[in-house]
């Protein structure tokens, strides 16, 4: 059961599109450093190296691994994400999209570049949230940032491969440059927190973010948990999606299909 929201909490997510959540998920972190801890040693064919060549360190990532990694499946269905997400959302309805963990092993400067997630996903709605939650402790220098009230920018940031950099959809007009919040600090209000595993950062799909570098001794394990609502309906992008979801079937509006991305509250 989750602790109930207070209003400042929900009325921040809508107008910032990220909050910073205490102690919200102190029971599930062993749970989940085990299930990081297995998708490394068995990962998925998404599992991606992030660090340019010969460059130090390691930052890899990997998505998609509910359905195979019990302690994700566990902490999706069992944990109070679910319900924290309605209160946020104000959804009647939550569905699963899909699980992203994200480690800097330490001694590795390469950042997360700034981004927004939602023109990377094939999903149209105003009720989308993920939950970012560190499982080491993680300062301002090495924590989650963001951009506040970027979800509510008239066009979407343009999306780039994190390694080579370069953009993949057709028509880069329809998006807005991709923004260098610390060369212009007076036209960006950044949201940073240092975070205690435990501890969570909830944002919305369309607000950009990004991470510094993990250039200390310790390592830098992050699990993403992400969510939708009500109004979420799918969308088909100008080239391919990530996670891609290969065979989907799905048409421009439909509801995304319940047997991929299962309902944790509600449904039909
Ligand atoms: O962990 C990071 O450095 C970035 C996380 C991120 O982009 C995400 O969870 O969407």
């Amino acid at each position: 059961m989750a602790r109930p929201l207070d209003t400042d909490t929900v009325v921040a997510f809508k107008r910032d599109g990220a909050v910073c959540l205490r102690g919200v998920f102190s029971e599930w972190i062993d749970t989940l450093a085990e299930g990081v801890e297995r998708n490394e040693i068995e990962p998925s064919s998404a599992f991606a190296e992030n660090v340019p060549t010969g460059e130090r360190g390691r930052f890899w990532d990997d998505y998609c691994n509910w359905n195979r990694i019990p302690a994700f499946e566990r902490f999706a269905f069992e944990s109070a994400a679910a319900e924290l997400a309605a209160g946020l959302m104000q959804a009647e309805t939550v569905q699963l999209f899909h699980d992203h963990v994200l480690v800097k092993e330490p001694a590795t400067p390469t950042l997360t570049p700034w981004h927004s997630d939602r023109p990377y996903y094939f999903v149209d709605g105003t009720q989308t949230i993920s939950f970012w939650i560190p499982l080491d402790p993680v300062s301002t220098d090495t924590t989650l940032r963001l951009i506040a009230g970027s979800h509510r920018w008239e066009r979407d940031v343009l999306p780039v491969k994190w390694l080579a950099g370069d953009d993949f959809y057709p028509n880069a007009d329809d998006y807005l440059p991709v923004p260098d919040p610390d060369a212009d600090p007076d036209q960006f209000e950044v949201l940073e927190w240092a975070l205690e595993p435990g501890d969570a950062v909830a944002f919305d799909f369309g607000v950009c973010h990004g991470s510094r570098g993990n250039p200390g001794g310790a390592r830098r394990r992050a699990f993403s948990l992400r969510l939708f609502g009500d109004d979420a309906r799918y969308v088909s992008r100008p080239g391919p999606t990530s996670p891609p979801f290969p065979e989907h079937g799905m048409s421009d509006g439909d509801r995304l299909r319940p047997d991929w991305f299962p309902y944790l509250i509600g449904g039909p």
